[in-house]
């Protein structure tokens, strides 16, 4: 099994000591940084915007891969590149055109990703499967860090392996919410390619050594 990426969420970092933080990630076996986007519409809570991008964007050495949880996200795409993002991930449910917002992405130089709620079908992407370069699973409701993998992700990362198979799609698979130790190693045999893990990694005593271990991890019996 091929060890994932690893993308440890910097909504679970110290915002008082941030550059601490991103500095840690530098020096870890991190592969890209993931930044949490919301609104307080298209979910029920609100992060931060470009000032904190643009800060964090300032200290790091590695990939910025933006998640955001945003409605109408083709209004803001061009200034989120401009502030850095490396990779831009929008969700299925929140763009009426995504195609149209995929190749907005990739035109602003950006690797263009698409996320999926728990509701929402992998089969969605079967005619657009040459638009995207990741797809983000979600394996919570998106809104909070801290919480617990839904179980029914672990079927549907399978199967949307398969459908990217079937379709020539060369795009990653990543999981957002709730990986811990415990159930990396299952959802990376499923397919998953990268990990997002915030709680896990900023939650430890020693957050270097966590990403190294979720890197690592060995598949455990979940039943
Ligand atoms: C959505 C959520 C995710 C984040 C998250 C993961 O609610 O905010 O998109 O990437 O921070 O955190 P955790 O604690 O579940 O690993
Ligand atoms: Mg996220």
């Amino acid at each position: 099994m091929q060890p994932p990426l690893i993308a440890p969420s910097v909504l679970s970092a110290d915002f008082a000591n941030l550059q601490r933080d991103i500095e840690m990630l530098n020096n870890s076996e991190a592969d890209w940084y993931h930044v949490d986007v919301m609104d307080g519409l298209f979910v029920p809570n609100i992060s931060f915007g470009f000032p904190v991008l643009e800060a964090i964007y300032k200290h790091t050495k590695k990939p910025l891969d933006v998640h955001l949880m945003i409605v109408q996200p083709e209004r803001y795409i061009a200034e989120f590149a401009r502030a850095g993002a490396n990779h831009i991930t929008v969700h299925y449910e929140a763009c009426t055109h995504l195609p149209r917002v995929l190749t907005q992405i990739r035109d602003a130089g950006c690797r263009a990703g698409v996320a999926l709620n728990m509701q929402t079908p992998v089969e969605v992407l079967t005619d657009i499967a040459d638009m995207f370069d990741q797809v983000l699973i979600m394996t919570i409701n998106p809104g909070f860090g801290g919480q617990k993998l839904m179980p029914l992700s672990i079927p549907k990362v399978r199967k949307l392996k398969h459908l990217l198979r079937t379709t020539g799609s060369s795009a990653l698979i990543g999981v957002d919410g709730g990986m811990t130790l415990d159930n990396t190693a299952t959802l990376v045999e499923a397919g998953a390619d990268y990990v997002v893990a915030g709680t896990s990694v900023f939650g430890a005593s020693n957050p270097a050594d966590a990403i190294h271990q979720l890197k690592h991890s060995k598949q455990i019996n979940l039943a």
